[in-house]
């Protein structure tokens, strides 16, 4: 079985990620098979792009693999680490891409839903950005993608509490577009992704582009980029940082020392 299905169906291609006994967790070898579907999508010159997880799926995504975030003082979100490329991938993709979202959604794989175009949820769906909890120092590009998809302040509450919000909440902040219960989920996404394949893809392509480019465009002096990469070495460098990896390992609660 892949860990993650492809598909085509009336010029919208579907990604179903499918690795239930790890919950969708955003491992190397399951991005690595994401961006080839990518890949192949665009070579098949779909309209549109579905991501999901299997059907019945109680976890869209619990997010990174943390089995394989850095132990020793490499930054966990560097720009070639698996989950930056696969955010820059879908967000430079030619054609939109949905989120099709049953389950919780947990830590970076928030960040990969706001890379797709838009979302559409169901009622149970929650989203939990985590990398408080993990001690993780998020990057800049990471966060500048949920400040374009969410009010500060609801932003800010998601990142310092780590705690989930529910469908209604994301609904109402615009973190997704539409939620819907289950069994008309698939209906609504396809009926969305079917309007995008009458319309001009040229045109659909080029106002993805724009978009990503101003909404990128946030001018920093290298001198400002250093002192966040200082803030953010800090934060991974530390005792806390380790803390986090390994109370996730030992399956409890992580007690952070602020050192
Ligand atoms: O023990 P086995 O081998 O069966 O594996 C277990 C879990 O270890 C594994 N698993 C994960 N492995 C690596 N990375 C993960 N993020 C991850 N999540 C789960 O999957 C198997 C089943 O997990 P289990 O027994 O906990 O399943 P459950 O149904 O009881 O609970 C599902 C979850 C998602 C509520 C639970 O697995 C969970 O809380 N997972 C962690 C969610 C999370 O905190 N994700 C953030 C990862 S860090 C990240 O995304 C960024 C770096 S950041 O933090 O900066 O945003």
């Amino acid at each position: 079985m892949s860990l993650v299905e492809r598909e085509i169906r009336d010029r919208v291609g579907i990604l179903t990620l499918n690795n239930p006994p790890k919950r969708n967790a955003l491992s190397h070898n399951l991005i690595d098979a994401l961006l080839d579907g990518l890949t192949a999508l665009g070579e098949a010159s779909v309209r549109a792009v579905i991501l999901r997880a299997y059907k019945g799926a109680k976890v869209f995504s619990a997010g990174h693999d943390v089995t394989e975030l850095p132990k020793n003082g490499r930054d966990p979100l560097a720009y070639n680490d698996p989950l930056r490329r696969v955010v820059r991938s879908f967000e430079a993709h030619p054609c939109p891409v949905i989120a099709m979202i049953e389950g919780t959604v947990w830590g970076g794989a928030c960040e990969l839903v706001v890379a797709c175009d838009f979302a559409v949820c169901t009622p149970e769906a929650t989203f939990a950005i985590t990398p408080a909890k993990l001690g993780v120092p998020y990057n800049i590009s990471g966060l500048l993608n949920f400040l374009n998809s969410a009010p500060l302040s609801t932003v800010k509450e998601m990142l310092f509490t780590a705690a989930p919000i529910s469908a209604d909440r994301a609904l109402r902040c615009g973190l997704v577009n539409h939620v819907a219960e289950i069994d008309e989920l698939e209906a609504l996404t396809f009926r969305i992704a079917d309007q995008i394949t009458h319309v001009s893809p040229l045109v659909v392509s080029c106002m993805k582009e724009e978009l990503r480019i101003i909404s990128n465009a946030s001018p920093m002096s290298p001198d400002t980029f250093e002192r966040i990469q200082g803030l953010r070495r800090s934060s991974y460098d530390s005792a806390d940082y380790q803390e986090g990896i390994r109370a996730f390992m030992e399956r409890r609660p992580p007690v952070f020392h602020g050192k």
